[in-house]
């Protein structure tokens, strides 16, 4: 008989162990990794004496099993050909742009989907040696879509559960991947797999059809003799965290300082994103270089400011748009910008927690404008932090979080003018129109926060 859902051990299988080794006092030092996945997970994990596999993120043999925190840590270790094939290869340039519209030309190569499987493998093995009977798998992502049909052969009677961050694409788009049937098999190894948003599943089951024997509608599908629930699970924040940071004086403070720094009364809009083609960024530059065109004299008055985190950044396509964006930037404030007025500030960074969220409380506008997006949690954070009920959301209507944050501002944002007039709406808007919208959009966060996202998984897991 199978625990009740409260009491399952549970594994994680994730492409990123939770931590990462950072340098310390006494040399290399295990840090747990930031954000609201980990925060999530990892009581879960924790309170249930479960464990985590997961790659430690540099090349060589993994360290052994070890306990963080009263985490159980299991690294797999990839070797830098597999770095280059499995992860940059495979999964960034291959599936990453096929799941995302193709908004890049995706790069199909034999010589990667062999790594893919092989890597896929040593997880599932890993997972395999840490499984008790009894226990229940929570496999994550694209990069690892192969292990819940090979751990269901290692561990038959375990429970599996399978959860994509990011979009899965229409049929017309997946139908070009050489391996697709490999795919959607190796997911339908799974008891249930989660989606961010309804079209997601739609998508997925529509492809399951047409290229495996899975058969099947709505959210249950026939694979092989076994009951393979579809379903969907927009991941959320950890609300009550980046409240509570957000309420902090020192808070405040820096963010009182962040808009004094921009001179006085300028309206700040923030966007933030990791440096990805996906995250619409220069369409977001485009559209914010027509507003200053409009607004002529007032232009004076507004201050964009990009927060772009360091990613992937030995994979070519995402040098490029670091070399667009730059130069682009470049552009905007050597046509705009006076002595006095710097139009864009840039910064190519990652933010520590507290200044990330004082830029949240100091931005009048949050600029959200992914050209696709499996969810989106910037647009949550943000939301999070105006307990005041003021400050305005752009929200792309390509990101899952458009699904929930209806109150949003929600823009296309391919379409440049469109998205110069929602920041200039937004700018503008009457002050009771922003707290009613922005008081809906704290009732959607408040509701589902990650804490509930994970619980509604595994409840439906043991459904
Ligand atoms: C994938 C999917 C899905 C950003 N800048 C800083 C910083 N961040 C943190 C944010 C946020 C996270 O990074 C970014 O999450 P997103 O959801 O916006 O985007 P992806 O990284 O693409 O995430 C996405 C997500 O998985 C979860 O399923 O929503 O669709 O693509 O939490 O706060 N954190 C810090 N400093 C920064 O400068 N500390």
């Amino acid at each position: 008989m199978n625990p009740s859902p409260d009491r399952a051990r549970i594994v994680v299988v994730a492409n990123r162990l939770p931590v990462a080794q950072v340098a310390g006092k006494a040399g290399k030092e295990w840090k747990t990794s930031p954000g609201g996945l980990v925060s999530a997970l990892a009581p879960i994990v924790r309170e249930r004496d479960g464990s985590w596999v997961g790659w430690p993120g540099t090349e060589g043999p993994p360290p052994p099993s070890f306990v963080h925190e009263g985490l159980f840590l299991c690294p797999v270790g990839l070797c830098q050909e597999e770095i280059d094939s499995f992860y940059q290869g495979f999964s960034n340039s291959t599936l990453w742009p096929l799941y995302h519209d193709a908004v890049r030309w995706p790069e199909f190569h034999r010589h990667w989907w062999k790594p893919y499987t092989l890597v896929n493998e040593r997880f599932a093995r890993a997972a395999a040696e840490v499984l008790q009977p009894g226990d229940v798998a929570w496999v994550h992502d694209y990069h690892l879509q192969l292990v819940p049909s090979l751990l269901r052969t290692l561990c038959p009677d375990t429970r599996i559960g399978f959860f994509m961050h990011i979009p899965f694409p229409p049929v017309e788009l997946f139908a070009q991947l050489p391996w697709r049937r490999s795919i959607l098999e190796g997911l339908l190894g799974a008891d249930l797999i989660g989606f961010q948003t309804k079209n997601c599943a739609r998508n997925f089951e529509i492809a399951a059809r047409r290229f495996s024997s899975a058969r099947g509608t709505g959210s249950l599908m026939d694979f092989e003799g076994r009951r393979v629930r579809i379903d969907t699970f927009p991941i959320s924040i950890d609300t009550a965290q980046i409240s509570a940071q957000a309420a902090k004086p020192e808070t405040a403070r820096l963010a009182e300082s962040i808009k004094q720094g921009l001179g006085p009364e300028r309206r700040l809009i923030l966007g933030v994103d990791r440096l990805d083609y996906t995250k619409g960024i220069i369409h977001r530059l485009r559209a914010f270089e027509t507003l200053l065109e409009r607004l002529e004299d007032g232009a004076q008055t507004v201050t964009f400011l990009q927060i772009a985190v360091p990613s992937r950044e030995l994979v070519p396509q995402y040098l490029d748009i670091r070399t667009r964006i730059e130069q682009q930037v470049g552009h905007i404030n050597g046509t705009w910008g006076t002595a006095e007025h710097v139009p864009v500030r840039y910064l190519y960074r990652s933010l520590p927690f507290e200044e990330l969220v004082a830029h949240y409380l100091a931005a009048d506008v949050m600029v959200v404008t992914p050209l696709r997006d499996g969810m989106n949690l910037v647009s949550k954070e943000y939301v999070a932090t105006r307990a005041n009920g003021d400050g305005v959301l752009v929200l792309s209507e390509f990101a899952g979080a458009a699904n929930e944050l209806t109150e949003a501002v929600l823009v296309n944002p391919h379409d440049i003018d469109g998205t110069a007039t929602a920041m200039q709406e937004a700018l503008a808007m009457p002050p009771e129109e922003v707290h009613r919208r922005m008081g809906a959009l704290r009732r959607v966060v408040e509701r589902n926060d990650v804490h509930l996202w994970a619980d509604s998984f595994l409840g439906a897991l043991f459904s």
